[in-house]
């Protein structure tokens, strides 16, 4: 395995058309990322071994999203001292509170960083490990200032666009 910056793991394929975006924003950002598919409960050591993988290749934020009862990123946050951010996903009768529930109602001592559900807290929880590493690496600081001008750019578009529909 090369360097690795952030670890994204997800609990199943069917989690990564929530993650995509996130992942793809990591890359145009210039952070290194390694994605796995590895679950809490279905591959409970298959995942402490990509954990370890992970460490070893110099993995300095593990982004984890789970749907349902999630356990993934506390399983992970039990086998590291790195920053783990926990997002939880969408799906089954509770779509979504259960996974949220169950990913940031942690114990004392083994800390998940935890993000709103679905696509969004994904994104969040890319921009957040990108802060992180940002600490340290002012190119990547420029980038996030960029990106939080286009937020800026979008909304101020948005109320030309509101407005001229009203003929104003
Ligand atoms: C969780 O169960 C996964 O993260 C996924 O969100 C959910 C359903 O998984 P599949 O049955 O689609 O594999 O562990």
């Amino acid at each position: 395995m090369g360097r690795v910056d952030v670890a994204v793991f997800m609990g199943s394929s069917s989690d990564w058309a929530h993650l995509r975006p996130a992942v793809d924003l990591l890359g145009q950002l210039g952070v290194t990322v390694r994605v796995h598919v590895s679950s809490a409960h279905r591959t409970p050591e298959r995942t402490v071994t990509l954990v370890r993988e992970a460490e070893a290749a110099g993995c300095r934020v593990f982004i984890c999203a789970a749907g349902m009862a999630a356990h993934l990123a506390g399983a992970v946050a039990a086998h590291t001292l790195r920053p783990v951010l926990g997002v939880p996903l969408p799906g089954g009768i509770l779509d979504g509170v259960d996974a949220l529930l169950s990913t940031v109602q942690m114990p004392g001592g083994v800390p998940v960083a935890t993000f709103g559900v679905g696509a969004a807290g994904a994104r969040n929880a890319a921009v957040f490990a990108a802060e992180i590493l940002g600490l340290d690496d002012p190119r990547l600081g420029e980038e996030l200032q960029r990106i939080r001008g286009e937020g800026a750019a979008k909304v101020e578009a948005g109320e030309l666009e509101v407005r001229a529909s009203l003929g104003d």
